[in-house]
C-alpha cells in the first residue's frame, strides 16, 4: 500500500491540443457568467487591503440598484452578441456560520442581540461578496487540461473571513451548473490553511490565439506559503497556484507564475486584477503590477511560443500613477472580442472616465493602433464602492459549443430572462439598507425569500 504511495506517478499524458485535434478552435467562445448581486449587499468594511471597502465602511447600501446595475451589464453583453451567464447568490443571512459560532439554532436565534454584542460578525453572516464571481473559481478551458474536460476549483478564500465560507456554497452551485456527467470535472477548494490563501480567476489570466486553442495559463501569487509581511495581506500563494495548476493537469510548459509587486498589493492592489486584465494574446498591465516584469513577459513569451506572439500593452507609472489605476480601477476591466469588431474592446467602470488620468490614457490607447480598439463604460457604483468592478463581477469560462449544450441552461441569459429577473429584483430588493437593518429579524426572513426567488427564477435548487 506504501509503496505505491511512493512510487513515483507515470508521466502525466501532456498533449499540445491532440484533444481538440480536427475540432475548429474558433468554434469555442468565452462565457462570461457574472453574479447577481444579492439582496443584502451592504458596506461592512470587511476586507484589510481594499481600500473602497474601507472608505464606504457604514455607508448606506442600495442593493436594489446594485442588482439593476450589473444585470443591465450583463444586458450589453447580450447586445453586444456575446454568450452571457450568470450565477446565483448565496443565501444570506449564513444561518450556518452563525449557528457554528454558537449562537444557537436558526429558529430561535436572537439576531437583534447579536447586532449588539457582535455586530462584524453579524455583517459577515449579511455579507453579499459572492457577487464577484472572479474569486469563485479558478477555471481551465478543456483545451489545457491532460484530461480533455473544463477543470474547475472553487477559491477557498481563505485569507478574509467574511468570504472564507463562499466556497461551499459556489461547489454547489457550480455542481449544478456543470454537471460532473458532462465534459466537467470540478474539484473540491483547496485546504483552507494560509499556505493554500487562494482567490480564484482574480489572479489567473488565461493567453492564446483563439479561446478554443492551447494557451497559456498566467498565475500570479503575493506571497509564498510560510512567508509574512507587514501590511496589507497577500491573498494568495505560490503554492495554492501551483496546486491548482497540477490539479487542472496543466502541461507545466505552457504555466506561468509571476509575483504580484508588494508595492501595488500595498497601494491597495488586493487581487492581480485591480492592475491587470488579458485576453487572447493582450496583456494589459500596469508598470508596477509584477515584481519582475521583464521576466514576467519572458516566460509568457517562452510559455507561448508556438501558439501566440504576446501582445502587452504596459501602461507607465508615468501616464497613470498607480494610485489612479487603483482608485479608478482601469485594469479591472473586461477586455473583450466583440462581434463585427476587428479590435479588443475594453468595458471599463465609469470611474475611468471620470478620473483625469485614466480618461487620458483611454483616448490615447483607442486613437493609436494597438490591439484595443474601443472603450466602453459601465455603471457599477454599487459594487465599485466595495472594490468591485466590471472584472470583479464576472467569471470567464471558455466553452466549446458541446460543452455549452452541457451547462444548466437555466443560466445562460436573453433579454427576456435580464427582464424576469429585473422583476424580481425591483419586486424584492430593498432600495436602501443602512447598517441598523442588520439587526431587524424581519429582514433576514425578506432577504431569504428574495434569494428563494432568484434561485427559482433561475430553475437552480435552494442552496439555503
Ligand atoms: O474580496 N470586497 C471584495 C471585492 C472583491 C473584488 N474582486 C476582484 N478584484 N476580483 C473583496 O475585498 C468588501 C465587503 C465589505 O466590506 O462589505 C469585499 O468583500
Amino acid at each position: 500500500m506504501f509503496a505505491a504511495k511512493i512510487s513515483p506517478a507515470p508521466a502525466p499524458p501532456w498533449f499540445v491540443s491532440a484533444h481538440h485535434e480536427g475540432c475548429d478552435v474558433t468554434q469555442a467562445m468565452e462565457v462570461n457568467f457574472d453574479g447577481l448581486i444579492g439582496p443584502t449587499h451592504n458596506y461592512g468594511g470587511l476586507s484589510d487591503g481594499n481600500l473602497a471597502s474601507a472608505k464606504n465602511a457604514g455607508d448606506v447600501s442600495n442593493p436594489r440598484e446594485a442588482a439593476l446595475q450589473g444585470l443591465e451589464k450583463m444586458r450589453m453583453m447580450v447586445r453586444a452578441g456575446l454568450t452571457q451567464g450568470v450565477l446565483p447568490p448565496h443565501p444570506r443571512p449564513d444561518e450556518w456560520f452563525l449557528e457554528r459560532l454558537g449562537f444557537g439554532d436558526w429558529g430561535g436565534m436572537d439576531i437583534t442581540a447579536i447586532a449588539t454584542s457582535h455586530p462584524r460578525l453579524l455583517k459577515i453572516a449579511y455579507s453579499a461578496s459572492a457577487m464577484w464571481t472572479a474569486n469563485a473559481a479558478t477555471i481551465s478551458p478543456s483545451a489545457d487540461c491532460a484530461s480533455g474536460k473544463l477543470n474547475l476549483t472553487p477559491a477557498n478564500l481563505s485569507t478574509m473571513l467574511h468570504r472564507s465560507g463562499e466556497h461551499e456554497i459556489t461547489f454547489s452551485a457550480l455542481a449544478s451548473i456543470f454537471p460532473e456527467d458532462g465534459p466537467f470535472a470540478l474539484h473540491p477548494a483547496l485546504p483552507s490553511h494560509p499556505d493554500f490563501a487562494d482567490e480564484g480567476a482574480a489572479n489567473h489570466v488565461r493567453l492564446c490565439a483563439e479561446h478554443g486553442g492551447q494557451g497559456v495559463e498566467l498565475f500570479v501569487y503575493g506571497r509564498e506559503a510560510g512567508e509574512s509581511a507587514m501590511g496589507f495581506p497577500a491573498r494568495q500563494t505560490l503554492q495554492a497556484c501551483q496546486a491548482i495548476a497540477r490539479g487542472h493537469g496543466l502541461s507545466p510548459t505552457r504555466a506561468v507564475f509571476a509575483r504580484q509587486a508588494r508595492r501595488a498589493i500595498e497601494a491597495g492592489a488586493f487581487h492581480n486584477d485591480v492592475v491587470c486584465v488579458g485576453t487572447l494574446d493582450t496583456l494589459f498591465f500596469h508598470e508596477f503590477a509584477f515584481e519582475d516584469t521583464q521576466g514576467t513577459l519572458e516566460a509568457l513569451r517562452r510559455a507561448g511560443d508556438g501558439l501566440f506572439e504576446l501582445k502587452p500593452v504596459m501602461v507607465p507609472e508615468a501616464e497613470v500613477p498607480l494610485e489612479d489605476a487603483i482608485s479608478s480601477y482601469l485594469f479591472n476591466s473586461q477586455l473583450l472580442r466583440m462581434p463585427g469588431e476587428d479590435r479588443l474592446v475594453l468595458v471599463a467602470p465609469t470611474e475611468t472616465r471620470d478620473t483625469p488620468s485614466t480618461a487620458r490614457y483611454c483616448e490615447q490607447l483607442v486613437a493609436g493602433n494597438g490591439p484595443i480598439g474601443r472603450v466602453h463604460y459601465v455603471d457599477v457604483r454599487q459594487s465599485m464602492r466595495n472594490g468591485g468592478g466590471p472584472a470583479c463581477l464576472r467569471l470567464r469560462v471558455v466553452l466549446t459549443p458541446e460543452e455549452l449544450a452541457g451547462v444548466h441552461p437555466g443560466v445562460i441569459l436573453d433579454e427576456a430572462k435580464i427582464d424576469a429577473l429585473q422583476a424580481v429584483v425591483r419586486a424584492r430588493y430593498r432600495d436602501r439598507l443602512a447598517p441598523a437593518d442588520l439587526a431587524d429579524p424581519d429582514f433576514a426572513i425578506e432577504a431569504l425569500a428574495a434569494y428563494e426567488a432568484i434561485v427559482a427564477a433561475l430553475e437552480l435548487p435552494s442552496l439555503a
